[in-house]
């Protein structure tokens, strides 16, 4: 298993956090790192980290990771089983996810990445941090 990663990215360490916690083993590579930007590009088009690849799988987006995770290895589950309070702490995390004003780094240098509610447009103001 392979996951494109960042050590900058809060969305990549929640996926680094549940392969862990399930004891799943993998391998990183810094999907932000120029050198890796053809190899990001192919398995995303959105061009972001986390991407999981696992075997013929590939998935994009961190919650949809953590679902696709919780799906094939469903071994020491992180979402509780009662369907309320799961539905309820899957719920949580989905406000913050689109909205979130994120400190990132990209082959285009530090920026700060601010994305609407619809996620459909990502605009970056200029500078770094
Ligand atoms: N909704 C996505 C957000 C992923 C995201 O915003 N990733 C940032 C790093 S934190 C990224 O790859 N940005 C690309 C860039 O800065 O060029 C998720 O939950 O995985």
């Amino acid at each position: 298993m392979q996951l494109y990663d960042n050590a900058f990215s809060p969305f990549a360490r929640k996926v680094r956090m549940v392969l862990d916690f399930k004891g799943l083993e993998y391998e990183t590579l810094d999907g932000l790192d120029l050198a890796n930007h053809d190899l990001l590009v192919a398995v995303n088009g959105r061009v972001e980290v986390p991407v999981l690849v696992d075997g013929e799988l590939v998935v994009v987006n961190s919650a949809d990771i953590v679902a696709s995770l919780e799906h094939v290895y469903p071994e020491h589950p992180v979402y509780p089983a009662e369907p309320a309070t799961r539905a309820r702490a899957r719920g949580s995390a989905a406000p913050t996810t689109p909205s979130i004003r994120s400190w990132s780094t990209s082959p285009t240098g530090t920026s700060w990445t601010v994305r609407t509610p619809c996620r459909r447009a990502c605009s970056r103001l200029p500078g770094p941090i």
